[in-house]
């Protein structure tokens, strides 16, 4: 398919080639970031919203949810799985399958699962181009769904406006796990499974742990009671992801976050294309192989080698 299909594809709406485009996002085929950098200025539309937290803790039953009242709100939905374990995968329970079919026939949403092939640093950097082609197609809000654990979670997570971090009654031991990194990240908590014993407990352990936050801005993170299995709640959890929302364009945050997400974005590809284009110069060079066997012999330090290497290349571009 070429990139101008592609492109025009996606921003006629056509679900095919947005699947095709994700699929060549997962390839790291070079066509994804032509087509990428063609659709830049059709995103940047879009709510986006992560949902991480422990496997089984109703992450993908409240995705679902949420997107049932979003569709009642009339707004479009994408969703974006990084949950091996996931129903939207093939892990399936029947219930939650079924569920979700009520929403695979519904035109105005958008589900796909992205594989866990790769590096996860690779599948980071697939979510959140993934995210930006599910924007340009035009979705008014997009959820992203992630097992809570690793600092590559946390990364993927930092794509979103909003995130929910989600628990469930009972197990004390989670809360250290909560406390490890992902609280920093949580914009909301929930707690599902309302309907076990102890759910009121972890709503106040999780309050008595944001009272000794001592870096907490001027949003405290509310937490909220769910069940996904009947509904409860999920349109006070919507109500607060729209005044989570509210409250970063009131507050300046969302442009701040935008300058800082752009300049990430692009200091991380430019310090990826000009290493690539340094090295590809360098390698094989005598001078430059023969500096490696200096610095192995210690007649030579890397770190003098390396500023003057780069010193050398800085002039030549300047010349
Ligand atoms: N009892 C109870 N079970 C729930 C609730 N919400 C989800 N579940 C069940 O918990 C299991 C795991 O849910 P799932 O959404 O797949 O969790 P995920 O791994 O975090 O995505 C499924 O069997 C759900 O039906 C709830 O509020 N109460
Ligand atoms: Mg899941």
């Amino acid at each position: 398919m070429s990139v101008e299909k592609l492109v025009e594809g996606i921003l006629s709406g056509k679900r095919r080639e947005l699947a095709r485009l994700i699929s060549l996002i997962e390839d790291e085929d070079a066509i994804a970031s032509e087509v990428l950098s063609r659709l830049y200025k059709n995103t940047g539309h879009a709510k986006i919203i992560g949902v991480t937290g422990p496997p089984g803790s109703g992450k993908s039953t409240l995705v679902t949810r949420i997107t049932t009242e979003y569709r009642k709100r009339e707004q479009s939905v994408g969703i974006i799985c990084v949950d091996p374990s996931s129903p939207f995968s093939g892990g399936a329970l029947l219930g939650d399958r079924i569920r979700m079919q009520e929403h695979s026939l519904d035109d105005e949403v958008f589900v796909r699962s992205m594989g866990t092939r790769g590096h996860l640093g690779g599948l980071s950097r697939a979510t959140s181009d993934a995210v930006r082609a599910v924007d340009a197609f035009g979705k008014d809000v997009i959820l992203v769904e992630t097992v809570g654990a690793g600092q590559s979670e946390v990364e993927v997570i930092e794509i979103a406006h909003t995130v929910i971090v989600t628990d469930v009654p009972g197990s004390g031991d989670d809360i250290q796990a909560i406390k490890a990194g992902i609280m920093e990240i949580a914009d909301i908590f929930v707690v599902n499974k309302s309907d076990l014993p102890g759910a009121d407990k972890k709503v106040t352990e999780i309050n008595a742990m944001l009272d000794t936050d001592q870096k907490m801005g001027t949003w405290r993170p509310p937490v909220i009671l769910t069940n996904g299995r009947t509904g409860e709640g999920i349109t006070e959890l919507v109500d607060m992801i729209e005044e989570h929302f509210a409250y970063l364009a009131s507050s300046g945050q969302l442009e701040a976050r935008g300058l800082r997400r752009s300049r990430e974005e692009l200091e991380q590809l430019m310090e990826y294309k000009l290493t690539r284009e340094l090295l590809s110069t360098l390698r094989g060079r005598p001078e430059y192989e023969n500096a490696i066997r200096e610095i192995a012999l210690r007649r030579e330090d890397p770190y003098t080698v390396a500023e003057r290497l780069i010193t050398e290349f800085l002039v030549k571009c300047r010349e």
